[in-house]
């Protein structure tokens, strides 16, 4: 399935919660129109998932989930390598001995580290801190030349690229230095109810977000109750980030302009604006989740999917890892 002619393309989301819209329009979107042109790597990153206390059942049930809804979204396995991340042990092994290349200042710098550990206080473990070390991993081992994702991860983004140059420069050229794609808008959704805050998937409040698997009822009811404000004209302004919000979604959902929106409801009021993006936003919701009701009930399916991929991805992943363990001065096992 690896196209060698192709560059390497490799992004991931954790199993966390609700797949949401914010995901879609800040990551699998941009997966699906690059897939093309990419030979790209699509993971499901259990075990960063993991950083935060799971249910084991929901997590099993919600990475199967996961790999549906990235069909149903646009991801063809027949382009593309769909991956469970710990179905793959070279992440783990690889990001051993990138730890050892890692100096603590620069995982204690990292913004994300800084909020999920307030968001989790009672949970502060290692595994947290570490993560961004287990990130570079993922992208390091498949060699990836690019790497989309949106902007709060950009600063993993670029420890991963360290990472890559100070092991070519300790040992030898060994990996690609990936390089960050950031879509230019979408690249971050906010929340419904709090739209200081990015839209999360794995947040308490159901009504922050929109599912992609959300009912459209739901998804219209979520809509009528964002939080917007005391003015009345739809359009875009930093001083009311609740309805430049659900300008920028409806914008993003439809692919017209941020003016053109603004003109489309010039003289009308928040609550037709919110009523036409409800229905927009169901209305493009119902063929994936169609598509997802029908790949989600085909075990078999989404089994040799799976299977296909873990074999693509075991394989470039030993490749890899045995180029690391020799230049790191590791015996071969004998046999
Ligand atoms: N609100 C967002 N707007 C645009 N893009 C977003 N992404 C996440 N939220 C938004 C992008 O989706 C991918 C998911 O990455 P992740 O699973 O590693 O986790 P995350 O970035 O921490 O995303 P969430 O949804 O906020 O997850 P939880 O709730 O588990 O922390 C990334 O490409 C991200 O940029």
């Amino acid at each position: 399935m690896a196209d060698t002619h192709k560059p390497i393309l490799l992004s991931g989301i954790q199993p966390s919660g609700h797949l949401c819209i914010g995901n879609y329009l800040g990551a699998l979107k941009n997966w699906v129109n690059l897939q093309e042109s990419h030979d790209s790597i699509f993971l499901v990153v259990d075990m960063h998932a993991l950083t935060v206390r799971q249910n084991p059942a929901e997590l099993r049930q919600r990475c199967l989930s996961y790999v549906a809804q990235y069909i149903a979204c646009g991801i063809d396995p027949e382009k593309s390598t769909i991956v469970i991340q710990s179905h793959v042990p070279q992440h783990a092994e690889l990001m051993w001995i990138l730890s050892t290349l890692t100096y603590m200042g620069e995982l204690n710098r990292m913004t994300q580290f800084k909020d999920k550990s307030k968001k989790h206080a009672a949970n502060i473990n290692a595994g947290l801190f570490t993560y961004p070390i287990l990130m570079a991993s993922d992208i390091l081992l498949y060699q990836a030349d690019l790497v989309p994702v949106g902007a709060d991860q950009k600063q993993h983004l670029e420890l991963a690229r360290d990472l890559a140059i100070r092991f070519n420069s300790t040992y030898s050229d060994t990996f690609v230095v990936p390089e960050p794609c950031i879509p230019k808008t979408g690249a971050r959704i906010m929340s419904l109810q709090e739209p200081e805050k990015k839209m999360s998937k794995s947040d308490d409040n159901l009504n922050n977000l929109i599912a992609i698997l959300d009912s459209a009822d739901i998804v219209k009811r979520k809509i009528k109750r964002a939080v917007t404000d005391s003015g009345s004209e739809v359009k875009m302004d930093k001083s009311r980030p609740g309805i430049s919000n659900l300008v920028q979604l409806y914008s993003l959902i439809t692919d017209l302009s941020v003016k053109e929106v603004e003109s489309q409801y010039s003289g009308k009021m928040y609550s037709d604006f919110k009523t036409d993006l409800g229905n927009v936003i169901a209305e493009f919701l119902e063929p994936i989740q169609k598509k997802y009701n029908e790949i989600s009930k085909d075990k078999d399916y989404l089994e040799s999917v799976l299977a296909k991929g873990a074999e693509n991805a075991f394989y470039r992943g030993r490749k890899t890892l045995s180029k690391v363990y020799r230049k790191v001065g590791f015996i071969q096992p004998a046999r």
